[in-house]
């Protein structure tokens, strides 16, 4: 049926009886495009003569304004043979890839094909993703592969924009790539032609851009070079500054001159993209005339404005992007903040593309995810993207998830579904964003849990449903690995595997614990402590062992519900058994805790390990008010010894002072020499229960908060 192909069709009858053709196919219209022509052999039989059916691409008569967009076409299959009408080549493309989906190929090497009449379009004009995040970028071959993913689900939009390519971004964004990269990038251009995705070359220039001649001809010179290795759409990012190059005006400038002097130029080149600094409602200043109006007013109305929802990470909705569109006075082209995890990196977001407004079809002039480092774990979410933006009204992301399973996994789809519902919230973070997790099970783990802490045995039909999933998550990742034929995508996902696997273990052992004790079996239930105290260890090895980046290090699944759920019963049955006094301390109980006063760090997670505590590194600009201060305050069983501290800023002791104190109310400035913001302070007086760094201008400070951590050791 309609629903089994994806994306879905916008209109298809497709008949449920099948017909083996009588013939090979002549396939006519193709001449101009060996790829599609190529592909589609490899889908029908072709045969050059003899007797033959036909099948023909023609030009796609002139309809309905939705038919006239790119990728729009009409395919008609009967026995008599096959009609593609085709708006362009990658509708042509497009039709050849449905088809693919309607043919099966019978054991014998023959095919059968249902009648069926489609006529279909995309709802949004720019689809797929935007490699934006910070961390290591993808590799060539994810790359290649992610491309030939976007193509069979009619995604035409890759844009390329890792921040940490330093010829993307500063230091070198004004500089020609090394042959190696240039070669391969020529590749991943060529592989994105093949697809029929456009492939958009992005700068990230405002770190360090001067608003004059030479860094605009800079510029173009460097959308040349780009242009001379294939590539013909191109985007301006200004996210994630602070100074000069924020300013709209200038910004609204550099960009139309680039739009006449290069875009208007060439005649092959797609419309500009741009990034604004303001590209979120928390972010905007809201008085009228300000950044956002001032693009609005003055940015030429075919260059595309990104923009990522309410805040940085958010869901899309219908009237979040009314109120952008009013300022800037076009669709904003979205940029959608999932699944990427640069801001969480020891989790995985492997769950339902939700939160994305199926009413906003006329707000938006593109749509783009920007996903995980981990191009194939990224795909599960990538797929619920393809399908929303491509016919948004029959769009159901739980749906989509199931069939993306299926789809990324389809060796081991259960053992995926598995691993994915339960790797999927981000945990808490910076920008508050939280996913469900876990969901099927959540009701049957409260009940269980709330039963237990009242002194009761669960009841069996709790312990059965809860037994049963900790055993098949026990189980999944060995399934995965031994059937998945995705090597890349098991090698991405292998710490979680890992921690996933332990995670069962723990999960049976502690079922098994409860269920005992409450029958009065304390030497069995004792037993099960035990093995759960060991895998509980082995987790705590592997969070501290694998993935360990200086951002959010560790392996953490399950964190929504499934691991609380086993610490808090291995909790409660730990004092069952030893006593209050001896059982087990929760790891941060003795933590030192955060001293701030700052809206934009309020929400920024603190980060514990044996060596003390640490804000969680932000990768976007941070900013203290005047007045306002971040600090700590260890707890009374701790000692500070020393802060360190990396707030990458040139001036930083120009605008702010370090400062102890003893009480919280009577403050020592802090003698202390920084290098562009880098630095470190002894705190040699053991009386010493207060740190912070404050703004001491009136004015708002920009930095990069790049480590902020205090060390300590026991009182
Ligand atoms: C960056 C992006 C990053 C994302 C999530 C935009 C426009 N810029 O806070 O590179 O991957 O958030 O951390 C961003 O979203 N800054």
């Amino acid at each position: 049926t309609a629903q089994q192909i994806v994306p879905q069709p916008q209109q298809a009858t497709i008949s449920q009886q099948r017909f083996t053709p009588a013939h090979s196919y002549k396939i006519s219209g193709l001449k101009k495009d060996p790829t599609t022509l190529e592909l589609l052999s490899t889908i029908v039989p072709v045969a050059e003569k003899g007797k033959s059916l036909p099948l023909k691409v023609k030009k796609l008569k002139k309809g309905e304004p939705q038919l006239q967009r790119s990728g729009a076409y009409k395919l008609v299959v009967t026995p008599e043979g096959i009609s593609i009408e085709a708006n362009d080549d990658r509708a042509a493309f497009y039709a050849v890839q449905t088809l693919s989906q309607l043919v099966q190929k019978e054991p014998n090497g023959s095919i059968t094909l249902p009648e069926a009449s489609i006529t279909d379009y995309p709802d949004v004009a720019h689809r797929g993703t935007v490699e934006g995040f910070y961390g290591e970028p993808w590799s060539h071959q994810d790359r290649l592969e992610q491309l030939r993913f976007y193509g069979k689900l009619k995604l035409n939009t890759y844009i390329y924009g890792p921040k940490d390519d330093p010829y993307h971004s500063s230091p070198n964004w004004r500089k020609p790539y090394p042959a190696q990269e240039e070669q391969q990038l020529k590749e991943v251009v060529q592989e994105a032609k093949r697809n029929k995705v456009d492939f958009v070359w992005a700068i990230h220039p405002g770190k360090d851009i001067q608003w004059n001649q030479a860094d605009s001809a800079a510029i173009i010179t460097k959308f040349n070079q780009m242009y001379d290795l294939g590539v013909r759409a191109f985007a301006v990012f200004f996210d994630d500054i602070s100074g000069a190059g924020t300013d709209a005006k200038m910004q609204a400038n550099m960009l139309n001159f680039i739009q006449r002097q290069f875009i208007n130029q060439k005649k092959d080149v797609a419309p500009l993209i741009m990034c604004p600094t303001e590209y979120n409602k928390g972010w905007a200043n809201k008085e009228p005339g300000t950044y956002l109006d001032i693009l609005g007013e003055e940015l030429d109305p075919a260059i595309h404005v990104m923009w990522t929802g309410n805040t940085v990470v958010h869901d899309i909705t219908k009237e979040g992007l009314e109120w952008v569109n009013k300022r800037i006075q076009r669709p904003a082209y979205v940029w959608w903040n999932f699944p990427v995890s640069d801001y969480v990196r020891n989790h995985l977001l492997m769950g339902p593309s939700y939160g994305i407004d199926t009413e906003a079809v006329h707000d938006m002039s593109g749509f783009v995810s920007n996903p995980m480092d981990k191009a194939e774990a990224s795909k599960v979410a990538i797929f619920g993207v393809a399908l929303y933006s491509w016919n948004m009204k029959t769009y159901d992301p739980q749906q989509a998830w199931e069939a993306a399973n299926k789809y990324v996994m389809p060796e081991a789809p259960e053992a995926f579904r598995t691993f994915n519902a339960h790797n999927s919230d981000p945990g808490p973070n910076g920008h508050r964003y939280r996913r469900d997790e876990s969901v099927e099970i959540k009701p049957y783990i409260e009940t269980f849990l709330e039963t237990y802490k009242n002194g009761l045995h669960p009841f069996t039909a709790e312990v059965n449903r809860i037994k049963q999933e900790f055993a098949s998550i026990a189980k999944a990742p060995a399934e995965i690995r031994s059937k998945s034929q995705n090597k890349r995508l098991v090698e991405q996902l292998e710490p979680w595997l890992l921690q996933f696997e332990l995670l069962g273990k723990a999960g049976t052992h502690t079922v098994e614990m409860v269920d005992n004790r409450m029958n009065l079996n304390p030497a069995a239930a004792w037993a099960n402590y035990l093995r759960v105290e060991a895998v509980l260890d082995s987790m705590a090895t592997v969070d501290a062992t694998l993935n360990q980046n200086p951002y959010q290090p560790g392996v953490k699944t399950g964190s929504l519900v499934l691991m609380p759920f086993v610490e808090e019963i291995f909790k409660i049955t730990g004092n069952h058994f030893l006593g209050g006094e001896e059982s087990i301390a929760s790891t941060n109980s003795d933590a030192p805790a955060s001293y701030s006063q700052s809206q934009r760090l309020a929400s920024q997670p603190l980060l514990y390990n044996n060596k003390g505590i640490a804000y969680s590194p932000m990768l976007e600009v941070a900013y203290l008010d005047g007045g306002e201060y971040i600090g700590f305050k260890p707890s009374d069983a701790l000692q500070a010894k020393a802060l360190y501290f990396n707030l990458s800023n040139n001036n930083l002791l120009n605008w702010g002072v370090f400062e102890t104190s003893k009480d919280g109310k009577v403050w020592t400035k802090a003698e202390v020499t920084a290098e562009s913001g880098k630095g470190s302070i002894n705190l040699a007086d053991q009386s010493i229960k207060y740190v912070r760094f404050r703004n001491t201008s009136d004015k708002r400070q920009n930095f990069y908060l790049k480590e902020f951590r205090l060390e300590v050791k026991p009182a």
